[in-house]
């Protein structure tokens, strides 16, 4: 059920970024050295150190040489609406969430379902984990050294049969840990759990990732922990958080937002500068830490790598 008090609250409300003075707070002990000793890519000092660090990665090839923006910025200026509305209130409200244990459901149009440990996949996955420096847009922008491994390993392991056409994914419903899920409580409830969608071959192609960690350390909660999608060519909410289930499916999701302003969100979402959303112009950006906006660019500068993904396809539908 969708209940809806704030009509006018958009996902890109934009709270002024003069906030990311709070200090950010990673690993919750208990959980860092049992992990750290499993997980080859981890390493196995660090794990027994407050933050766990990711060590010996390689770097992927899509990764920008764009100055990285500051870490500060990249966990404390987010959006988890399961943890209120205001771009501070994640990294206040979201270091409670238990991400151990945490299953994933992998299943859907597949020969193989199954349900993952999260850290059977950390631990299958390390070999093809790399630093993936990307460029992320919204009305803000920010470029982020995520950790992670392509979405396409994992599908692969399930074997989709030829009626996967579309990959659903959910997140955590746990009304008990993420009160914005409590019906109310910020007076405004999207219908949960928040759902996202990819094509098939959007899934499969090299630049959608599962993302694990960001600046060499395991994911902070609020940026999703402790596994999230990352979609760079497409704008910030088709980047789904704290991921349990990811489904294959033969028809179109209907994703969260789209569900919430369908003149407002398409299923696409590619970042295009020449289709304006319905009530703000969306051709240009503000980096995070700069003061001139720059234009935006289409597919978010990743063009070559995905635009085919689109041949044939009228721009508008593709939002
Ligand atoms: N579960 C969940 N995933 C989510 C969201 C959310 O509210 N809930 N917000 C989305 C939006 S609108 C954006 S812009 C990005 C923000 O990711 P970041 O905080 O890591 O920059 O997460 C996306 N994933
Ligand atoms: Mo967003």
């Amino acid at each position: 059920m969708l209940i809806r008090t704030k009509p006018d609250l958009t996902e890109n409300d934009v709270t002024p970024p003069a906030l990311y003075r709070q200090r950010r707070r990673f690993i919750q002990s208990g959980f860092a050295l049992a992990a750290g000793a499993l997980v080859p890519g981890l390493d196995a000092a660090a794990a027994t150190l407050e933050v766990k660090k990711f060590v010996g990665l390689g770097t992927s090839r899509y990764s920008t040489d764009e100055e990285m923006t500051d870490i500060e910025a990249i966990t404390n200026y987010n959006n988890f609406y399961e943890f209120g509305l205001d771009k501070d209130s994640p990294a206040k409200l979201a270091q409670e969430m238990k991400t151990r244990p945490w299953q994933i459901v992998v299943d859907g149009e597949c020969t193989k379902p199954m349900t993952l440990d999260i850290e059977d996949v950390l631990a299958d996955f390390a070999m093809e984990e790399r630093i993936y420096r990307l460029r992320c847009v919204e009305a803000w922008s920010m470029v982020v050294p995520w950790v992670g491994f392509p979405l396409s390993a994992l599908l692969k392991k399930v074997e989709p049969t030829m009626n996967a056409k579309y990959v659903e994914f959910h997140t955590l419903h746990d009304p008990d840990q993420m009160p914005g899920q409590r019906r109310g409580l910020f007076g405004y409830v999207l219908d949960w759990p928040y759902t996202e969608g990819l094509r098939i071959d959007e899934a499969m192609n090299p630049l959608t990732i599962l993302s694990t960690g960001l600046y060499g350390e395991v994911l902070p909660n609020q940026n999703g922990a402790p596994i999230r999608l990352v979609v760079p060519w497409k704008y910030g909410f088709k980047s789904i958080k704290s991921i349990v289930t990811i489904k294959l499916v033969e028809k179109q999701p209907v994703n969260t937002w789209q569900q919430q302003a369908p003149n407002e969100y398409g299923f696409y979402a590619n970042v295009n500068p020449q289709v304006d959303h319905p009530r703000w112009s969306q051709a240009r950006e503000r980096r995070i830490g700069e003061m001139l906006r720059r234009d935006t660019l289409p597919f978010n500068g990743y063009a070559e790598q995905v635009a085919s993904l689109y041949n044939g396809m009228d721009p508008k539908q593709l939002y």
